[in-house]
């Protein structure tokens, strides 16, 4: 754990060291089916990358979210209320938050947390530049873990944590209720959670965004081969791997895997990884929910529903949750 000095910006420092990814690669390509965690997407390539996929028209979430924020946003500053610590899980280059910062009143501080750095890093510069007085406490961390928070200069009224994205999406059912139970202990009592949550839709519109025209979510994809490559010392061969995601009704999730063309071993430093030809790496679920299913996760979670916004097509929720009880850790 260390601190590093970037033009005054201090960044609380909680990268997940190489020895972790290390070890969660290994235990996941020993596994049967293989799997690799999807946080390990976001290296900077990745994480530019995955800005492109957001700039896509088949990948609807970020326009969706942005035009919902954009339609209430005058009452969901009424819900969240004045004087917030507004803390913002996986932050990316802080975009989508924007326009909670141009519109919270008196915000005490704002802390983004992310595992890229150099994003982290980038954005908050932007960030401080562009909102004269507000107080940015970036955390480079894994913020599935746990970490301190910054002190903060001003006084807060609440914490309000900012989850955008359908990122909830990404775990596992039992793993999602334990986060938002984790969410809970992090904004206490009085505290609140506005979320973004990718609601179930014909799976034609989710088979495009999640297989886009132009190869990004492709790229996306099979830049974690490339990351294992050049942080593990690996041999994959990318062009030995494809791109395949697809909509799996009963479990209600988008699954992306890296299917291998070829009978082929992959070496990792001294670590042989068999592949038969048609196998597959899992590398991300993304699962979709209904507005009950949703309802009934956060309330096993401590988390009473306040209010819900959606898009005319009801793609897409925008969603102020209330603590019911969770203590501030
Ligand atoms: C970050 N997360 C919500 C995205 C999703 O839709 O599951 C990541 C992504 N994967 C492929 N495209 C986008």
């Amino acid at each position: 754990m260390y601190s590093k000095e970037h033009q005054q910006i201090r960044v609380h420092d909680f990268e997940p060291e190489q020895e972790r990814f290390r070890t969660e690669v290994l235990s996941g390509l020993q596994k049967s089916p293989k799997e690799l965690p999807c946080k390990y997407f976001y290296d900077e390539r990745g994480s530019y990358l995955f800005e492109c996929i957001c700039e896509l028209d088949e990948y609807y979430i970020p326009r969706t979210e942005a035009a919902i924020m954009e339609a209430y946003i005058e009452q969901m500053v009424e819900l969240i209320g004045p004087g917030v610590l507004l803390i913002e899980y996986g932050s990316g280059n802080s975009t989508k938050t924007r326009i909670l910062l141009k519109h919270l009143h008196e915000l005490a501080a704002y802390v983004p947390i992310d595992i890229c750095q150099k994003q982290l890093l980038r954005a908050t510069v932007e960030l401080v530049s562009d909102y004269s007085g507000l107080e940015v406490l970036p955390v480079c961390a894994d913020y599935t873990s746990d970490f301190e928070l910054p002190v903060t200069n001003r006084p807060c009224r609440r914490r309000v944590v900012y989850f955008p994205g359908s990122t909830i999406g990404n775990f596992d059912p039992i793993p999602a209720k334990h986060f938002l139970e984790h969410i809970a202990g992090v904004c206490g009592p009085r505290g609140g959670l506005l979320i973004g949550v990718d609601l179930k839709k014909d799976p034609a519109v989710l088979h495009r965004a999640y297989n886009d025209g132009k190869g990004v979510t492709a790229a996306f994809n099979l830049n974690l081969l490339e990351r294992v490559n050049r942080e593990l010392n690996g041999d994959f061969q990318p062009e030995w791997f494809e791109h395949y995601a697809f909509y799996n009704p009963g479990e209600g999730r988008v699954e992306m895997h890296l299917v291998s063309l070829k009978d082929q071993t992959v070496h990792l430093d001294n670590v042989s990884v068999p592949f038969a030809r048609g196998e597959s790496i899992w590398t991300e679920s993304s699962y979709k929910f209904t507005l009950d299913e949703f309802e009934q996760m956060a309330g096993d979670a401590g988390f009473k529903v306040a209010h819900v916004w959606t898009d005319e097509k009801q793609w897409f929720s925008v969603q102020y949750l209330v603590n019911t009880g969770g203590t501030r850790s």
